[in-house]
């Protein structure tokens, strides 16, 4: 399967797989009601970052472990920060694609859910808090709801970026040597969409979570 699946995808840059659409309208719409399910046992929150300020985009996790800034530290840790409770378990829905894509025999450890309102953005930033061994696994993204203009670079943080408009539907594998590749959200076209009432857009990011 994930075999197959790669020769339909497009490398956007070297270890960068895009799936255009790979979801189609009725499986983003059953996809964003398992994601209310998971938001409904563990609440968005808006990060603090290092530097005092709370991020535009709102984060939950879903998995064994879930992506945090705890004390000014970026971590992956097994409990919501705010309810104390573990993180409910990834939807079958979601780890279906990242079986589908990944290539990876392994399920992933963490989905991370970043949810975009109007205006909320994410500056160029590398996924580096997975472990040397999650390094090596790849990490895919599931877009849904209001196109976003996202970039990448290389594994320095200047040099030369390539843009992409992500829709509704796309996937994205990063391997290789787009793993640690700089990227982020320049902005997203709020209300262009209309999967989510009242605009925004859903990332899904699924990573394997290993400290060597
Ligand atoms: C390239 N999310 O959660 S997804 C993140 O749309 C994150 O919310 C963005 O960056 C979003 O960390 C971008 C696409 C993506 C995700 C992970 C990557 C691209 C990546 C890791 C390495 C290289
Ligand atoms: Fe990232």
């Amino acid at each position: 399967m994930a075999e197959a699946m790669t020769g339909m995808a497009e490398e956007v840059v070297p270890g960068l797989l895009l799936w255009r659409g790979l979801l189609d309208r009725p499986a983003q719409a059953a996809m964003v009601a398992d994601i209310r399910g998971v938001i409904a046992a563990a609440p968005l929150v808006r990060p603090v970052t290092a530097w005092g300020r709370p991020m535009s985009v709102r984060m939950t996790s879903a998995g064994r472990v879930g992506w945090v800034i705890a004390r000014g530290r970026y971590a992956y840790v097994p409990r919501h920060p705010e309810t104390g409770t573990p993180w409910p378990p990834i939807p079958a829905s979601v780890l279906a694609v990242w079986r589908a894509v990944s290539g990876w025999d392994d399920d992933p450890d963490c989905c991370l859910v970043n949810w975009y309102g109007e205006g909320a953005r994410m500056g160029l930033h590398r996924d580096a808090d997975e472990g040397e061994e999650g390094f090596h696994a790849p990490v895919v993204s599931i877009s849904l709801g209001d196109p976003a203009r996202f970039r990448i670079g290389g594994t320095e943080r200047r040099g030369q970026t390539t843009r992409l408009l992500l829709r509704s539907g796309d996937v994205l594998a990063m391997g290789g040597p787009a793993r640690l590749a700089y990227h982020g959200i320049d902005r997203v076209l709020s209300g262009e969409g209309d999967l989510l009432p009242g605009g925004g857009r859903i990332n899904l990011t699924l990573r394997v979570v290993r400290s060597a």
